[in-house]
């Protein structure tokens, strides 16, 4: 019989997400959370590396550190098991006022099981991988072997009774299943034992949910169905983990995503991962995973803006689990936001001596390292004032858009649009204006542009400017940005009516209250409220008045 808790979860300050009306927040000790966030190289899961990995965060200031756990690590053989590099991890991570992220690296890791101790990787009998459609056998586990899912989830549930008993104060608050699921180079395991799965009925639980009629895979979901087949199978593999580990331990646990090119998705992806396709299946299969966040290594504004949308959503809190750290993805830190983001982390924060060009920066050296502690040391103080006001109010982000001298690489197109009608919209400098409509009021970010308004708005070079707005109440915004310039102007139905800014405020939050510093007038509000290199925090209330 299942007791509904363990004496740990009935701790009232549990890390935990909450979801109202859409709109999610984290709470860790019982206070809106949101995570500045940085994730190690991998390998850095060992005590040696540690040294390598704190003083990246320092600089950072992140609050929160992603860092693997594998399961070769913690039961090297079978039934026995080791957590020496989390007592050092949780220790340090302590003396460092850091939280973590702990990534659970077992039966996949970027589509292998190579974290996967060699009891299990060298046992196929045991641990059979996937059979592709020409009999070729995969370096990729079969989300159908049984044992496979029983070792993997006994391991789990070690590591998180581990964190019962030796994390009281939570400094582990938040548990990623797996990395990046799925399997490149087959879209479904088609071994013996799979295509007879393959053939039986569809679970009643995904038709029912999806309010199909019944039938075998191929029946339900024709062209769909091997990949949506394996995504199933992987799902409900994870979610028989997360639940078990969750009853030992309820941390907010999540998975990320190996995506696809929302615009051209091919069929070279990791199948069975949540991918976009995916996701409505995914959150049938796997109730018990609080988030299903995206992995992003797509540089330009187009798709980048996409994929946040897509992975936002009212039965998703929008985590970027990993990020690139090249200077150019740090100004999505904004974007993130205003999809009511709980989270971010850029991957590969740390002196271990790699870096994983071209995906990411060539180098993790001061500049690219400062390009996202720039936004933390922005965010840091206003952490938790803007988790909560996040939670309540409507939120709007801007990045930069590319510019046209922005380099291509590898997946990164320079400019999303189109060159044709270029140079018409350089003119105007259209290509380097954002609006957005706050009600009332609307925004308008430009980037580049001169005091007085002399020239047209040019952008940054290289694109790095980024804008994050609340509305506090139907006149009243937070707003904040970096080398951008952000005006509030009348909507069409306040046409015809004077309007003006009635008081700019700058200031900043002690916990979740403002504190005010100074008023800005004259030079800092006639020609937009300029953001520079500094951090400002300003409250900004506009006003309507009578003839
Ligand atoms: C990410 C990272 C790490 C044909 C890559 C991105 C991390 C994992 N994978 O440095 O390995 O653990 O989650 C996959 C990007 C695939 C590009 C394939 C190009």
């Amino acid at each position: 019989a299942k007791t509904a808790f363990r004496s740990g979860n009935n701790d009232a300050s549990l890390p935990r997400v909450q979801s109202e009306n859409g709109r999610h927040r984290f709470i860790v000790d019982n206070k809106p959370f949101l995570i500045l966030g940085a994730q190690t190289n991998n390998s850095a899961n060992y005590s040696a590396a540690l040294a390598d990995v704190w003083p990246v965060v320092e600089k950072m200031q992140a609050n929160t550190l992603s860092i693997p756990v594998a399961w070769e690590q913690i039961e090297p053989q079978e039934g026995q098991f080791d957590f020496s590099f989390l007592d050092t991890l949780i220790a340090e991570a302590a003396a460092h006022n850091v939280r973590l992220n702990l990534l659970w690296f077992a039966t996949w890791k970027n589509n292998a099981p190579h974290y996967a101790p060699s009891w299990v990787k060298l046992d196929n009998q045991r641990f059979p991988r996937v059979i592709t459609k020409d009999g070729k056998m995969l370096n990729s586990l079969s989300p159908l072997g049984k044992e496979t899912l029983a070792a993997d989830k006994r391991a789990f549930m070690q590591l998180m009774s581990y964190l019962r008993d030796n994390d009281p104060a939570h400094r582990v608050i938040m548990v990623q299943v797996e990395n990046e699921v799925g399997t490149y180079g087959s879209k479904r395991d088609f071994s013996a034992m799979a295509n007879t799965q393959f053939n039986a009925q569809v679970p009643a639980k995904l038709r029912e949910a999806m309010n199909l009629p019944a039938g075998s895979w191929q029946q339900v979901f024709q062209e769909d169905a091997d990949e949506f087949f394996h995504a199933w199978h992987i799902a409900t593999y994870v979610e028989e983990i997360a639940q078990a580990g969750k009853q030992i331990k309820n941390l907010p646990m999540n998975v990320n995503v190996a995506l696809r090119n929302p615009f051209t998705p091919g069929d070279g992806y990791s199948m069975g991962g949540p991918t976009d396709n995916v996701i409505d299946l995914w959150k049938i299969a796997a109730p018990s995973i609080d988030m299903i966040s995206p992995d992003i290594y797509f540089r330009d504004f187009k798709t980048v803006a996409r994929v946040l949308e897509l992975y936002s959503r009212p039965d998703n809190p929008l985590f970027v689990a990993e990020i690139g750290n090249a200077e150019g993805y740090a100004r999505y830190f904004f974007q993130t936001l205003g999809e009511q983001g709980i989270g971010f982390a850029p991957f590969g924060m740390d002196y271990t001596d790699y870096a994983n060009f071209p995906l990411g920066a060539k180098a993790v050296n001061d500049e690219v390292i400062n390009a996202f502690a720039e936004n933390y040391r922005l965010f840091a103080p206003m952490a938790e004032a803007w988790a909560a006001l996040s939670y309540k109010h409507p939120v709007w982000g801007f990045a930069e858009p590319d510019s046209e001298k922005s380099e291509d690489v590898w997946n990164a197109k320079g400019s999303g649009d189109d060159t044709a009608s270029d140079n018409e919209k350089d003119k105007e400098g259209a290509r380097f204006t954002q609006t957005a409509d706050l009600g009332k009021w609307n925004a308008e970010v430009t980037y580049g542009r001169e005091m007085f308004w002399i020239n047209p708005p040019t952008g940054n070079d290289p694109a790095s400017g980024g804008a994050a707005i609340i509305k506090l109440s139907e006149n009243e915004f937070l707003v904040t940005a970096f080398r951008a310039r952000v005006t509030f102007v009348p909507s069409d139905e306040l046409k015809g009516t004077p309007t003006m800014i009635e008081r700019v405020e700058e200031g900043h939050f002690e916990g979740q209250k403002w504190v005010f510093e100074r008023v800005w007038n004259g030079d800092q509000t006639d020609w937009g409220l300029n953001f520079t290199s500094r951090p400002h925090v300003l409250k900004v209330k506009m006003a309507t008045y009578r003839r």
